[in-house]
């Protein structure tokens, strides 16, 4: 145990946690770490344990969260198997560090170019993806409603979208692909996961049919994905508050 890392107030779930411990909130980027680690269940049977917070109570802002994750922000995942434990925060990064449990690359690449694929992937939606659409959400929710940064946002993450079906097509690379990452029609990986878990909110972030129409390939990616049973556990009433 670190003295740094958990105090007085730090919930006793999290404190006493021996192994990977996962906090979190179901939300789309709540829901890519919880997917992955339902797929290294099933593959793997890895094991962790989860603290659910409620972001609206402002818990993420409190001391004890911000010993784990500066930015206050979920989710976040302790490696508790390390000495000292080891905190991870952002979506991506942790990902990628759970991929250290993933042995048989079945959700990564062994070949470098393919994992430079799949970084190039999760990057894109990172940076790319994910603070657009979550604008977009922000901004449609306010009180105070603009046109303009709604429009801004509704702009940049339609094209965004666009991006992901140019890729799936092979509209330019003569290769459509199933994933979007990998040799071929590519394998499902954490950059998938990490997009899905945004991406199947199109509707809910206010596109319509007829919009999404110009992205076939999207479409049945977001169906493909949307059938594993790991992800359908990822998002489902395992995290949602009691
Ligand atoms: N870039 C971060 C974003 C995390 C993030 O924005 N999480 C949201 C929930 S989806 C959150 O904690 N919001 C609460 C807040 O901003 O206080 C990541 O990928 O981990």
């Amino acid at each position: 145990m670190t003295s740094h890392l958990y105090g007085d107030q730090t919930p006793a779930d999290v404190k006493n946690a021996k192994g990977l411990h996962l906090i979190t909130q179901s939300t789309p980027n709540g829901q890519k770490v919880q997917i992955f680690l339902e797929e290294l269940a099933d593959v793997y049977g890895t094991e962790w344990t989860t603290t659910l917070i409620d972001i609206s109570t402002n818990e993420q802002k409190k001391p004890w969260f911000l010993r784990l994750n500066p930015n206050g922000r979920i989710p976040v995942i302790v490696d508790n198997t390390q000495s000292p434990p080891h905190p991870v925060m952002e979506t991506s990064a942790e990902l990628l560090y759970l991929l250290k449990f993933d042995t048989d690359h079945r959700f990564g690449f062994k070949d470098e170019l393919e994992q430079s694929e799949l970084i190039q992937w999760l990057f894109f939606w990172h940076g790319s993806g994910a603070p657009y659409q979550g604008n977009l959400g922000f901004f449609r929710r306010a009180k105070e409603q603009s046109t303009f940064a709604i429009n801004r946002f509704r702009k940049e993450t339609y094209r965004v979208f666009g991006v992901l079906e140019l890729q799936l097509s092979g509209k330019y690379t003569g290769q459509p692909k199933e994933y979007l990452a990998g040799k071929g029609a590519g394998k499902y990986s954490v950059a998938d996961i990490g997009t899905w878990a945004w991406v199947k909110n199109w509707s809910a972030s206010g596109y319509t049919d007829e919009e999404f129409k110009e992205f076939p390939h999207l479409l049945k990616w977001i169906e493909r994905i949307a059938g594993r049973a790991a992800v359908q556990r990822g998002i489902g009433e395992k995290y949602k508050p009691s």
